[in-house]
């Protein structure tokens, strides 16, 4: 196929969300047709003014829509431990001078996916708020979504609790609306995710190229690097660049079909994505779910990414 795919990005930037966006922005594959934040790694207020320092560092003409400020049940959480105060510590930006749009980032979804002709594929690196909102309200847009590529879960452990990854603990029931949506979903999760680790060989690398794009990847993931020697990485996971790099290349993945679905009792597995891979449980699966990566290629394609941008 030699059309581009035209994609929304959904993202609570966030050092890795900031990667993800470099990639769809860049590749020639992609037609990235906005950005929407959501509240996440921090408040909707931060992700939003992180998400706009990306497109004004790299002089991207892509617009930006606010959304929802906090998950559709749960109390608000935030990931301050790992992104920092300002949900993307590390980097240092110019003022910012330009603005997000005046229209709701789930009006913004609802009107672009009902008025597009073609389909439209979805990336949410973030809690599901946004996407689980405009299911909700709108569902004539289930028809007019291709698939949705999160990244989210995990079917082993959690890395928010014991039994819960982050994006997914932040908003269960809004996980709950989108994998119960009968949306095609591909999961990266964190079984997939902490296998895409750039150790410090990739960060020299991504540098290397002399570029904004690379030095701002450096600046990103030195920052990420010290945050995760918690889980016992030695090199810090670039966890929704996964997401995106699947949708311009899925052959660099192994995927998994699985009944996912999401804990919504409130005990100790709460958010949890239980990933039914044998069928056990009668039902269809309702999504793929990463299990592996060509780690050599995806960095290629990240490098050719970054090396396209400013
Ligand atoms: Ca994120």
């Amino acid at each position: 196929m030699s059309e581009k795919l035209k994609v929304i990005l959904d993202c609570d930037v966030g050092h890795d969300d900031a990667i993800a966006l470099m990639l769809g922005a860049s590749h020639p594959k992609i037609d990235l047709l906005g950005i929407t934040a959501v509240a996440g790694n921090q408040v909707l207020k931060k992700t939003l003014a992180n998400t706009l320092h990306i497109v004004q560092h790299l002089d991207l003409n892509i617009p930006v829509y606010a959304g929802m400020d906090r998950p559709m049940v749960r109390e608000q959480m935030v990931a301050g431990e790992i992104h920092g105060e300002s949900g993307l510590d590390g980097p240092v930006f110019d003022p910012l001078t330009i603005k997000e749009e005046s229209e709701h980032a789930v009006s913004y979804l609802i009107r672009t996916l009902m008025q597009s002709e073609e389909k439209i594929t979805l990336v949410p690196v973030g809690p599901l708020t946004n996407i689980g909102m405009a299911l909700r309200l709108a569902p004539e847009i289930i028809h007019k979504i291709d698939r949705i590529v999160l990244m989210g879960g995990s079917w082993g452990l959690g890395n928010y609790t014991a039994a819960a990854e982050f994006n997914i603990l932040a908003d269960p029931e809004a996980a709950h609306v989108v994998f119960t949506s009968g949306v095609p979903i591909v999961m990266m999760g964190l079984d997939l995710t902490h296998q895409a680790l750039a150790d410090m060989n990739v960060i020299e690398r991504m540098e290397g190229i002399g570029n904004k794009a690379g030095k701002l990847f450096g600046d990103i993931m030195r920052f990420t690097f010290e945050t995760q020697r918690m889980f016992g990485l030695e090199a810090g996971p670039v966890h929704d660049v996964t997401a995106m790099a699947y949708v311009i290349d899925e052959s660099i993945f192994e995927t998994k079909p699985a009944y996912v679905e999401i804990c919504l009792d409130h005990g100790s597995c709460y958010g949890r994505t239980v990933c039914d891979f044998h069928g056990i449980s009668g039902k269809e699966p309702n999504a793929l779910v990463g299990t592996s990566l060509d780690l050599k290629r995806f960095w290629d394609l990240v490098e050719t990414a970054l090396h396209d941008l400013n």
